[in-house]
């Protein structure tokens, strides 16, 4: 894989993770008054798929769509912003953390109903489809989601007509307090169950950026050969609570231990490791990696406090496109 490539990969993770860390340790001002699902610890699915895909190839997400979006190309600034409610937000101030859009990018936008954007992602593949374009339509989903009936209803639809689909799911093991083993039959992977409905599946590492990023390539390039819609589920874990800034190990749904050997397979300190030994990172380019970083995150809660909340008489301006 390229040098450059790789060094993208892991400097988006980066971003990612400061953004996010930034988020938790300044949610207590009060000023970011919308829910936040941060992905801390799942940075490799959002940074490898989103290099993997094209500006024009579209994506949508969920509630837990920083990461996504940040690796599709959106901009940081106007993440924020949203995150802020104010005017200058990706999606006017109007949506908060969840409801994130970036057209410009082909980030078509998250939505906070687990399964909800499912459909939204198959309609945009069946456009894309009729239009004999050239891309494809990613749908970003969580393992809950698998549970939902319009996943099933999704996947025939996506089967049926052969359509430019890539379904990306984040096997983090929860779904808010519940470990997969209490929601889904044992010894039956959810890739195996979508395998069975008709999507060739594949399940990898999502902590390994750099097998995501080439397993994703492949997979997009047999999409674009019109050969039906793929089905990625990628192992990762969420490091922090469900929703918000905190660590929430201490309250029993999940056991300390199982979270420090998650911590230990991080997925930027795997990248960093094996690109140092490369020689193709070496300290003083992660420091200066990390800096870059930092003040482009700074700049971003700038631009987020400057930017004036939405008018009061502008409230339902937007109520149809959102945009
Ligand atoms: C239809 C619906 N049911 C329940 C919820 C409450 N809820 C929000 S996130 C979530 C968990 C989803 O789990 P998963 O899809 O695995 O995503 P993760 O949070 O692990 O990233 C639930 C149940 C909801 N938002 N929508
Ligand atoms: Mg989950």
């Amino acid at each position: 894989m390229d040098k450059q490539i790789k060094i993208k990969l892991y400097s988006k993770m980066v971003l990612i993770r400061a953004v996010e860390e930034t988020i938790a340790e300044r949610y207590d001002e009060q000023k970011m008054r919308c829910p936040t699902h941060l992905s801390t610890g799942q940075e490799a699915v959002s940074a490898a798929v989103g290099l993997a895909l094209q500006d024009k190839d579209l994506a949508v997400s969920t509630h837990r769509s920083h990461g996504h979006y940040l690796g599709k190309g959106g901009d940081i600034p106007r993440m924020i912003a949203e995150i802020y409610g104010k005017e200058g937000g990706c999606s006017k101030g109007r949506g908060g953390s969840m409801h994130l859009i970036d057209l410009s990018v082909g980030f078509m936008g998250s939505t906070a109903i687990v399964g909800n954007s499912i459909p939204i992602g198959a309609g945009l593949g069946f456009a894309l489809k009729l239009d004999n374009a050239d891309n494809i339509s990613c749908i970003f989903i969580g393992d809950g989601a698998t549970e939902e009936g319009v996943f099933a209803e999704t996947v025939n639809f996506c089967a049926q007509k052969k359509l430019p689909v890539l379904f990306i799911c984040e096997n983090n093991f929860y779904s808010v307090y519940s470990p997969l083993a209490v929601r889904q039959p044992k010894n039956r992977p959810i890739y195996k169950m979508v395998e069975a409905m008709g999507i060739k599946s594949y399940q990898g590492d999502g902590n390994d950026v750099f097998g995501v990023y080439k397993n994703t390539i492949d997979i997009i390039s047999s999409i674009k050969n019109d050969d039906g819609p793929r089905f990625l589920e990628l192992n990762t874990y969420r490091w922090r609570e469900h929703c918000g800034p905190n660590y929430d190990n201490h309250i029993g749904y999940r056991a300390e231990h199982e979270f420090l050997e998650w911590k230990k397979k991080d997925p930027i300190l795997l990248a960093e490791t094996q690109l140092l030994k490369e020689n193709i990172l070496t300290h003083k380019m992660i420091s200066s990696i990390a800096q870059i970083v930092k003040d482009e995150v700074d700049e971003a809660f700038q631009f987020a406090e400057d930017s004036p909340f939405p008018k009061k008489e502008d409230v339902f301006k937007y109520i149809y496109a959102g945009v």
